[in-house]
């Protein structure tokens, strides 16, 4: 029986800082697992090293389900973003192994297709309304059926979402960028904007808006009905979601859909948002909320009350979240939507296999297990480098949620 001989935490910075787990087998089979948590990685890194790895040598690398309850009931502190980050990577690299061993695909382990590709939004973003509606404009032709709109409210530095350059990176400073935010200006100009896109362009795409996390729960309902005839794929983080009771105050006065679950970790994070009903999309990602073999969990409780998935996948997930993300997505039966901001050049130097984009969708790797290489000379041309996420101040200068 082949073992767990070796597991390497490897921390690299090519175009942005990326932490990916490889376990190699006593038969030189290996397997990879993203552990990136934007703003705190080493974190993570120092979880993985200093307590995981040296519970996992010499331990089957078969018994994936075995391990996630050695990892999880073995800490004996459960739940929150930089464990259940670290139980995520040694999950997937094990998945990786596993079809790997089986010359299979990850997908075809999770029961197979259960559509042709999976279906994907990507971001568009502007400094002005009209920088937005290029960029939108850019992307229908690219041949994207679903599209993320975010523009720069004047006058506040902390608009959410805007990119600047090619690639949208919220941590780019090495210490957090303290930005000012307004939720009168904010509720007062996006609708707006929202409606410009649909006047221009009209109904033939789904058009989704990040609020990310900044409303209190009636302004994210009075949001949600102000762009009710926008016919919002779906309004994304309208309110903190600890509370998660704060959504039904939402659910009473809009019916525009509601997503959620990209900063949560686990499936009592997210238990009553879907045992309710109160949102519709559920963002919980493999690379934060355990790894597939918790996700899968998540998707499966949120089928029965018809909530559908609609994974994170922003640039600082990395391209095995992609793959990870993509086998998951392709055979549950309750897919929704995949987000996919796509990486620099850079990142594809150090990762490469990432799944293909065509028409909108992103189509899994055929190579047994995930598909992605990890380029260990390239890796190592891309130091880390710390970076942070930014501050929202309201302007009477208190903190805000960003
Ligand atoms: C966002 C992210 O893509 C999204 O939906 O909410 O940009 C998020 O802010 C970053 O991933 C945080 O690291
Ligand atoms: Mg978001």
């Amino acid at each position: 029986m082949a073992t767990i001989e070796r597991v390497e935490v490897l921390v690299t910075s090519p175009g942005r800082n990326f932490v990916t787990v490889r376990v190699t087998t006593s038969d030189g089979v290996t397997g990879l697992g993203d552990a990136t948590l934007n703003g705190r990685e080493l974190a993570v890194a120092s979880y993985l090293r200093d307590h995981l790895v040296p519970l996992l040598i010499g331990r089957d690398p078969a018994r994936i389900e075995d391990t996630w309850q050695y990892l999880y009931k073995g800490a004996y502190w459960r739940r929150g973003p930089v464990t259940m980050t670290a139980i995520a990577a040694i999950d997937v690299a094990l998945w990786d192994i596993k079809g790997k061993q089986a010359g299979l695909p990850v997908y075809q382990l999770l029961g197979g297709r259960s559509r042709d590709g999976v279906l994907v939004y990507c971001h568009a973003s502007g400094g002005s309304v009209d920088e937005l509606l290029d960029d939108v404009a850019a992307y229908t032709e690219k041949g994207f059926k679903a599209i993320r709109a975010q523009a720069a409210v004047p006058g506040l530095s902390g608009s959410y979402g805007v990119r600047k350059g090619t690639f949208y990176e919220p941590a780019s400073t090495a210490l957090p960028d303290e930005q000012a935010w307004s939720t009168e200006a904010y509720l007062d100009f996006a609708p707006g904007y929202l409606g410009k896109v649909r006047e221009k362009f009209g109904f033939g795409f789904h058009l989704l808006h990040d609020v990310h996390h900044r409303l209190t729960p009636i302004e994210a309902a009075r949001f949600g009905r102000s762009v009710e005839d926008v016919r919002l794929f779906w309004m994304e983080d309208p309110t903190p979601a600890e509370n998660q009771e704060a959504f039904r105050l939402i659910r009473q006065h809009t019916t525009t859909p509601i997503a959620t679950g990209e900063v949560l970790n686990s499936i009592w994070d997210v238990q009553t948002l879907i045992t309710e009903q109160l949102i519709d999309y559920v963002r919980t990602t493999v690379v934060h909320a355990g790894g597939i073999t918790h996700l899968r969990r998540i998707f499966d409780l949120a089928a029965l009350y018809h909530v559908r998935t609609g994974s994170h996948g922003a640039t600082d997930l990395s391209p095995v979240t992609t793959a990870a993300a993509v086998a998951v997505d392709i055979s549950v039966p309750n897919f929704g939507i995949q987000e996919h901001m796509g990486h620099t050049p850079e990142t594809y130097e150090v990762f490469r296999g990432t799944p293909r984009l065509e028409d909108g969708m992103l189509l899994p790797s055929e190579e047994p297990g995930l598909g992605i290489e990890y380029d260990d000379e390239a890796a190592a041309r891309f130091p880390y480098d710390p970076k942070y996420l930014p501050v929202a101040r309201r302007l009477d200068g208190s903190v805000h949620d960003w």
